[in-house]
């Protein structure tokens, strides 16, 4: 295959709707920021877009959640975003936002040339319409109960108790979460993506481009499924008022939206757009780029996207795996003159401490709060994301696998082998750093070199654990080196070979940095200041990981038991209503308050009681009602005993028809609440005397 004339990378648009944590991380930004490093350094020329993806229902949901507007929620989560992007030290050229205007534009216009391409067939079918609040309703709108598993619960998109996957048309008795009112189907027409027609078209593209740059298995093996489950056509407008606006000279657009999936991976054409437009007019800012842009104009931006000797590369996790490898390929195609995709890398999920990752049950080690709790060590995280990466099967993050691979990983391996050499560089020679090096000790540079092409190879194949492993492998070998060798002891015997010992063990520093710098670039910038740039004198020796110690992980997990608790709370409290759903008898019909109002019921007081002969459910009780005594025979003998309720304030129905029961008359009715067990209570007021009216 031929090289590559440039690369855009793109990572995954966070959705503006909450803050990142390790999952997003994990899940694309580490490896993405790796790959690009990497290929910055071999001086390629490369591109690095993400920003935020401030469209959908995602965004709409969380306004309501946090009562206030979309626009709110956007601005807030994106510079929360951004920020812990740029802490964290992801090297994106640029980070922007799917409401900038280039943005409308420029998913405008492909929606433009789409229809004017034919690429849309307009289909009318029945959507939930909210009659109330007079819109359609996103499937994440309706609620209901799920068809298979009898949640009542289930959204119009999912059942997140079974894991199904509903249209909103599936739910039995639906219900608008806008206003709690019955939605009502109503026709609709949508703009839809023919993907049916691209079927061959995708799938000879997929297999041809997966087989030449061997894909991960999974990713390819997810587009297999739905192919094989023959693509269909797909709605690319919604009925929202959120959104990019379907351009308004097409016909019948009024009150339509783009679909958040259809402008949001356009997003990553608007921000090279806008990257190139900002480079071009010098006001960027905001760049990693070692690349000059000098030059460049602002119409560079098609060379990233339109040229055949790009090489286009999506870093997503496996949630968004159809949108990158068919949807958005197929809107490309569709398009025309754009380029595809070479590679879609996802990742799959990280969990933690043995549960998925929930925003919502606040289940996450979120990254602005890392940051803040573990400032200066964001190479320590993002060496165990990476160690643990998830990149063919998910993985599991704990705070003790962190501890131990920062302790005993970086800390006694990496970290003790730079300190040695640099403690031991400024006792011997007063910081000024050995170079001569002895022909004799090449072995040692080629055993090191066949691993620094190992991780090169690992990073271009996208396996980034293994380029780690690979690197670490670098600092052992370091510290076996001196270990063998005790530069220590030989410099009381033999001075110059002591010397030429450290002076390898200081190039094994440099190689190190070098082969940190896109797996751990604090960690390889660290390197290189303790080192001077390896010119001359190095600085005084300062320790490269810390350890991290037992409270600081015994603080992190209470943190996590905080929210285990309180999710359990809460599951406990829903736990309670859906039982009680389920044994409480179903409601009877609806009454008028004339049939209510013919009901007699009064306070009473129990004045005597005794046994039914012969009946052993039955008892006599004489009942004070405030007018008169009344003779009731109830059927509570298996419940108390006659003495122990005497005296009690009881409800009593005074007005339903006399009765015998055992040939005794019975006057009127005790009224009894009675649990899912069948255990009877009286219902009644306390402090109350007889003959009050209850209504
Ligand atoms: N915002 C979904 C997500 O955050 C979506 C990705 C868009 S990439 C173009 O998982
Ligand atoms: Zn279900």
């Amino acid at each position: 295959m031929t090289e590559p004339k440039r690369y855009t990378v793109t990572a995954a648009l966070p959705y503006a709707n909450g803050p990142l944590h390790i999952g997003h991380l994990a899940g694309a930004y580490i490896a993405a920021d790796i790959y690009v490093r990497y290929l910055r350094l071999q001086g390629k020329d490369v591109i690095f877009v993400c920003g935020s993806d401030e469209h959908g229902a995602a965004i709409t949901i969380k306004a309501k959640k946090e009562n206030t507007s979309p626009q709110e929620i956007v601005d807030k989560y994106h510079q929360i975003i951004r920020d812990s992007f740029e802490k964290f030290g992801i090297s994106f050229d640029i980070y922007h936002r799917t409401s900038e205007k280039i943005h409308y534009n420029t998913s405008q216009d492909f929606f433009r040339v789409l229809n004017d391409k034919k690429a849309f067939e307009i289909i009318e079918s029945e959507q939930y319409f909210d009659e109330e609040a007079k819109q359609f309703l996103a499937d994440r709108y309706i609620m209901g109960t799920c068809p298979k598993c009898s949640n009542t619960n289930a959204y119009g998109d999912q059942c997140e108790k079974c894991g199904s996957s509903l249209n909103p048309t599936d739910l039995i008795q639906p219900k608008s979460t806008l206003t709690n009112s019955t939605p009502v189907l109503k026709k609709t027409k949508h703009w839809f993506l023919k993907l049916d027609a691209q079927q061959e078209e995708i799938k000879n593209w997929l297999e041809q481009t997966a087989e030449q740059n061997n894909w991960k298995a999974h990713v390819i093996g997810q587009c297999k499924s739905w192919l094989n489950d023959g693509l269909k056509p797909r709605a690319m407008t919604r009925d929202l008022n959120w959104g990019i606006p379907v351009p308004q000279e097409i016909n019948g657009s009024e009150g339509k939206v783009l679909y958040v999936w259809l402008d949001a991976p356009i997003g990553y054409i608007s921000a090279t757009k806008q990257l190139f437009l900002e480079k071009a007019t010098k006001l960027h800012q905001f760049s990693y780029q070692h690349r000059s842009f000098e030059n460049c104009t602002e119409n560079d931006w098609e060379k990233y996207w339109k040229d055949a000797s790009t090489q286009l590369v999506h870093f997503i996790g496996k949630d968004n795996i159809v949108f990158h490898c068919i949807t958005f390929p197929a809107i490309l195609k569709a398009h025309e003159n754009y380029i595809l995709p070479s590679n879609v890398p996802a990742n799959e999920f990280m969990n933690l401490e043995g549960d998925k990752i929930s925003t919502s049950r606040n289940w996450a080690v979120w990254l602005h709060e890392y940051l803040a709790e573990f400032p200066g060590k964001e190479d320590e995280l993002r060496y165990c994301l990476i160690a643990n990466m998830p990149e063919n099967k998910d993985a599991e993050f704990t705070w003790k696998d962190f501890q131990s691979r920062v302790n005993n990983e970086l800390a006694a391996n990496v970290g003790n082998f730079v300190n040695r050499v640099a403690v031991l560089t400024h006792k011997f020679y007063d910081g000024k750093i050995p170079s001569k090096i002895n022909e004799k000790d090449q072995a040692i540079f080629d055993e090191i070199n066949a691993l620094t092409s190992k991780v090169n190879a690992s990073i271009s194949a996208f396996r980034f654990k293994e380029a780690l492993q690979f690197a670490l492998q670098i600092s052992s070998v370091g510290n076996k080196f001196l270990g063998d060798n005790e530069p220590w002891k030989l410099i009381k015997t033999d001075a110059q070979r002591a010397e030429e010992i450290m002076a390898v063990a200081v190039q094994i520093c440099k190689i190190l940095s070098d082969v940190f710098a896109p797996l751990l670039p604090q960690t390889s910038a660290k390197i290189r200041t303790q080192f001077n740039a390896f010119k001359d004198t190095i600085l005084p020796s300062q320790i490269l990981f810390e350890k991290i110690t037992d409270e600081q992980i015994a603080f992190q997990i209470e943190k996590l038991n905080k929210s285990k608790q309180s999710n359990q709370q809460l599951a406990s409290d829903i736990d309670v209503t859906e039982v009680s759903n389920s044994e409480f008898l179903p409601l009877k019909p609806e009454i008028q308050y004339d049939d209510f109002s013919k009901l007699d019921i009064r306070t009473g007081v129990i004045v005597a009681a005794e046994r039914v002969p012969k009946a052993d459910k039955l008892l006599k009780l004489l009942v004070d009602i405030g007018i008169e005594q009344r003779t009731i025979v109830s059927g509570i003998a298996t419940h108390f005993q006659p003495e122990e309720i005497i005296g009690k304030n009881v409800a009593v129905l005074v007005n339903l028809a006399p009765r015998k029961l055992r040939g005794i008359e019975s006057n009127g009715m005790i009224l009894m609440a009675e649990d899912a067990n069948g255990k009877l209570y009286f219902v009644n007021a306390s402090d109350v005397q007889a003959g009050y009216t209850i209504r």
